[in-house]
């Protein structure tokens, strides 16, 4: 088929509502695609565009016996990860995006994008691609409608969202009623007549920006993940936290799991750790503990509102799994290597096996020989990785097996407990529980974490990454702790999740992991639950309620007592170092810093015996 062809059928689509239709009318004035069509969602349009994705080059499809539908790519060296020095909250006022987001005035940097995006889609084809992120039929669907001029772009986003002709007759039927979150992308790669594209188009020059008094994202130059699939850290963190901080809600970079004990007692469990700090994994946890059983609701994003009973209800927004791939394996996630193995998957940046499967550092069956994701010849005694740190697999969550029904139900789950966690090799205890829902957010405001490869800049620098969102508040970050302790003062306290803070990454003396981690990590599951049954003892410390030795369930757990106490240690010289690095974060706040978390941190320091 020919794109002449392909030009005047139905594809080119277009809508009966007449505020999207003059939208995408304005867009491909802006950007002069050569094509413009309509997203539908169905399977001979995933065929067509992976058949011309695996023509451009793009794509290698990957061997069918192994890895049915799915396919490879290796993104341009230098578009690997979320580009947060990139990333703008365009507020109209300043103060609004507060002192952890980049910021240009909105209509300046109006200015300085439609310059790059006119005439961007030169020789491409522009796609619309009605979404919706949670369920169509939520009683306020969350509807948005990308245009990217990337098939990369139209194919991932089938896959991590619901799309398409279903989505848009919605939009329809509801008319100018139907709100949206136009959501624009460019890979900023126009092409001459005649000239050949590259395998991965993308501009030197990105910006990720979202406007969030309009509700509108703007991107340019990047293909990568959360620069370029737009319902997801963009419209799903980004705008929906301003949405959520307006309308009494929260948007929050979570996973959410169900906890199944062995009297079938059933728990719902929330957790923020930064990116590549654990999400996924702990999501399709597969428990060590005899009896205890973990199913799957979602593995980066929560959104969270009070139910009629009093309860916080959770829903995961998204329709697949944008993982990271070094370190899966069938004995760290099982459930996920299950899901990819069933096919329909994308895996970018990892390397090609000679027999056309996919491999990376830490995954069984090392090859003698691949690709790497460079396109070099690889074998294990190379010096490079044959796999980028942030190389990822795109998976539909219908796949995995231990998927909850209730994901399907718009309503969401009841939390029981919310996780705050990061890496620190020193000072933070495997688990503590906090006092109260303040307590929690102050924790979750203090949270810190190593950086990792999901953005780019130095890996491995310890930051404060409040509530695992530093990169992801649409708004000042004090006002978004005060509405979290807002949300806590609105609700019953004895219906309050209760908050907890993890950290799996400690180190021995040697540099290794205390803790084992992974499927190990069901034993702390089991006793925040057994804290909020009243059956597991603890001890209080300055910092928060950690377990005693004897509380946490360690049968069966290959580690010595040493071990376990050191992974359980509040050292109250390390927590003393702690204190300036917080008194430094907070102080960015000036009055926006709300004044119950100051006094948590005079409380801490009191405790500490600081003053
Ligand atoms: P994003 O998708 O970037 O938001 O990341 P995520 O939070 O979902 O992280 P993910 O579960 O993909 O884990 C990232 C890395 O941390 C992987 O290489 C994992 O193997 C590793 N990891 C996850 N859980 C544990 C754990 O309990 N212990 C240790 N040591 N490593 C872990
Ligand atoms: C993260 O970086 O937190 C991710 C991957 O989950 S991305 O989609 O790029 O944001
Ligand atoms: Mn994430």
């Amino acid at each position: 088929m020919t794109t002449e062809a392909t030009h005047t059928d139905q594809r080119a689509g277009g809508t009966t509502h007449a505020g999207l239709q003059a939208w995408v009318d304005e867009v491909a004035a802006m950007t002069t695609p050569d094509h413009i069509e309509w997203v539908t969602g169905s399977d001979a349009e995933w065929t067509r565009l992976t058949d011309k994705l695996v023509e451009a080059g793009t794509f290698v499809r990957l061997n069918e016996e192994k890895k049915p539908n799915s396919f490879y790519a290796a993104s341009d060296p230098t578009d690997v990860a979320r580009v947060e020095d990139r990333t703008y909250i365009c507020s109209v006022d300043e103060k609004d995006a507060g002192p952890t987001n980049n910021w240009m005035d909105p209509n300046e940097m109006k200015d300085l994008m439609r310059g790059l995006y006119a005439g961007c889609m030169k020789g491409r084809t522009m796609y619309v691609i009605p979404f919706v992120m949670g369920h169509v039929e939520a009683e306020n669907p969350m509807f948005g409608v990308e245009i990217t001029d990337s098939e990369y772009v139209v194919v991932s986003m089938r896959v991590m969202a619901r799309c398409g002709v279903n989505v848009l007759r919605r939009i329809e039927e509801l008319g100018e009623n139907a709100k949206y979150v136009p959501a624009l992308h460019s890979v900023g790669a126009p092409l001459e007549p005649g000239q050949k594209d590259v395998k991965w188009p993308c501009n030197p020059e990105k910006y990720i920006v979202q406007f969030p008094e309009e509700r509108m994202i703007w991107s340019f130059g990047s293909g990568y993940g959360g620069n370029a699939l737009l319902g997801k850290k963009c419209y799903s963190l980004r705008i929906a936290s301003a949405m959520a901080r307006d309308e009494g809600w929260l948007a929050e970079h979570m996973l959410i799991l169900k906890l199944i004990s062995p009297e079938q007692q059933v728990y719902y469990i929330a957790a923020a750790f930064p990116s590549a700090c654990g999400k996924t994994n702990l999501a399709m946890l597969a428990p060590t503990i005899p009896g205890w059983k973990v199913e799957t609701l979602g593995d980066d994003i929560a959104w969270m509102r009070f139910g009629k009973d009093g309860r916080l209800y959770a829903v995961n927004p998204e329709f697949g799994f944008f993982g990271v791939a070094p370190g899966t394996n069938e004995h760290t996630n099982p459930n996920a290597m299950k899901t990819i193995n069933k096919g329909n998957s994308v895996f970018t940046n990892v390397a090609l096996t000679d027999d056309r499967d996919i491999w990376w550092e830490g995954l069984e069956n090392t090859p003698a020989h691949a690709t790497s994701w460079k396109g070099l010849d690889w074998t294990p005694d190379s010096a490079e990785l044959s796999s980028h740190a942030n190389s990822r697999y795109c998976t539909p969550i219908e796949q995995c097996d231990i998927l909850a029904d209730e994901y399907y139900d718009p309503q969401g789950v009841p939390i029981s407990a919310i996780f705050f966690g990061g890496r620190r090799k020193t000072t933070v205890p495997l688990v503590t529980e906090s006092r109260d829902w303040t307590h929690g957010t102050f924790m979750g405001a203090t949270l810190s974490s190593e950086t990792t490869a999901a953005a780019t800049g130095a890996v491995g620098v310890v930051r404060r990454d409040p509530m695992a969102m530093l990169p992801f508040i649409g708004y000042n970050a004090g006002d978004y702790f005060q509405h979290w302790i807002n949300m806590g003062k609105d609700a019953d306290a004895s219906k309050l999740p209760k908050i907890f803070y993890v950290n799996w990454f400690r180190r021995d003396d040697d540099g290794g992991f205390l803790w084992p981690g992974f499927g190990e990590n069901s034993r702390v599951l089991k006793w925040a639950i057994e804290r909020i049954e009243g059956k597991a003892a603890a001890v209080e410390t300055p910092i928060g309620h950690v377990p005693t030795p004897e509380s946490l369930d360690t049968d069966g757990l290959d580690m010595s007592d040493a071990d376990i106490a050191a992974a359980l240690k509040v050292d109250p010289e390390e927590w003393k170092a702690e204190i300036p690095q917080i008194e430094e974060w907070f102080a960015k706040f000036g009055e926006n810093l709300p004044t119950e978390l100051q006094i948590e941190l005079d409380g801490l320091k009191a405790r500490l015996g600081l003053e």
